[in-house]
Order: structure tokens, then sequence, then C-alpha cells
């Protein structure tokens, strides 16, 4: 979680691997595209910080946060990743919505992290409000991208 303790793009850079051999699946959630856009530059531009080349970083669109799951388990499946990230964002609204997606897409990615042979990193933005996830994706409290990336490379690399 982000706080004002916590930045999300601060990381030790002295302990994060080379990334040059290592190759990335991303699957982005198509809902609020200016936080889910600012999610992926952040987690490519990041890779690439680190060495990873851009055509070994492989993008999926998928409609919603709730398809990240199905998209994830989709590219663990093709094979040739070492870690598949996803990155969504959910917003809170009036019904309860909110909390099944969530706990949906939460749940789903934890059953398949631990069957799975790759790791799947999590890259979800759950906020109350817009202005929670402008401030998570490249504002005050960094942007969680930056951080998707150097657990993907840290894990890749486990
Ligand atoms: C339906 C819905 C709603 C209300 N809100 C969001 C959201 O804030 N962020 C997001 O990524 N997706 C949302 N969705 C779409 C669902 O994730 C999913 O795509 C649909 O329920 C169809 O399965």
């Amino acid at each position: 979680m982000a706080t004002s303790l916590h930045n999300l793009s601060d990381y030790d850079l002295t302990k994060v691997p080379d990334a040059s051999n290592m190759c990335f699946g991303i699957v982005v959630s198509e809902w609020n595209p200016e936080v889910t856009g600012a999610l992926l530059e952040g987690t490519v531009k990041t890779l690439e910080k680190y060495g990873t080349l851009n055509e070994n970083i492989h993008v999926k669109t998928v409609p919603g946060s709730f398809e990240l799951v199905y998209g994830a388990h989709q590219m663990i499946l093709n094979g040739g990743y070492d870690a598949v990230i996803i990155l969504g964002c959910v917003i809170r609204g009036e019904t309860p919505h909110f909390d099944y997606i969530c706990q949906g897409v939460t749940n789903g990615i934890a059953q398949l992290n631990s069957k799975s042979e790759i790791p799947i990193v999590y890259g979800l933005l759950t906020t109350n409000d817009q202005q929670q996830a402008f401030d998570r994706c490249g504002g005050k409290y960094g942007n969680k991208g930056d951080e998707c990336a150097i657990v993907a490379i840290k894990m890749a690399k486990f």
C-alpha cells in the first residue's frame, strides 16, 4: 500500500537484478484507461531501465479488471515468460460491485500464483476515488507500475 511513508517508485537500486535476458507478459485492463495507461508506461519504462528489451515485453489488453485473471492464465499457458504482470484500476462506486471485482481478481491471481511455475505480479489499484488512483500511477505516491516491474524482475530471479 502506498502511504506518505512509502512511495511506490522508491526502491534500492543496488538490489535489482539485471533483466536483460528476461521476457515479461503484461495484461492491462481497459477500464480507467488514463490510470492503466500510466501504470503500463511506468512498468515498461522500469523493465527497460534494468535491461529488458522492448521486444521481450508483450502487452495484451482485456476489457476490465475481472478479466485480468483469465488474461494472465492464458499468458502463462502460452509460455515463454519469466513473469506475468497484471495492471488494472478499480474505483469504488455506489454499489458493492467494487468489492466483488476486487475480491475476484485478488483471489484469482492468488490461486494462479500458488500453482503457476512463473510468478504473477499484482498491479491492481483499488481506490475510493479517481484522485487516489492518480496519486498512485505517477502522482504523489509514485507509480505502482514501477513497483510491479521491480517485483517482477526480483521474482523472475527468485
Ligand atoms: C463493471 C465494472 C465496474 C463497475 N467498474 C470497474 C472498474 O472500476 N475497473 C475495472 O477494471 N473494471 C470495472 N468493471 C468491469 C469489470 O471488471 C468486468 O470487465 C465486467 O464485470 C465484465 O466481466
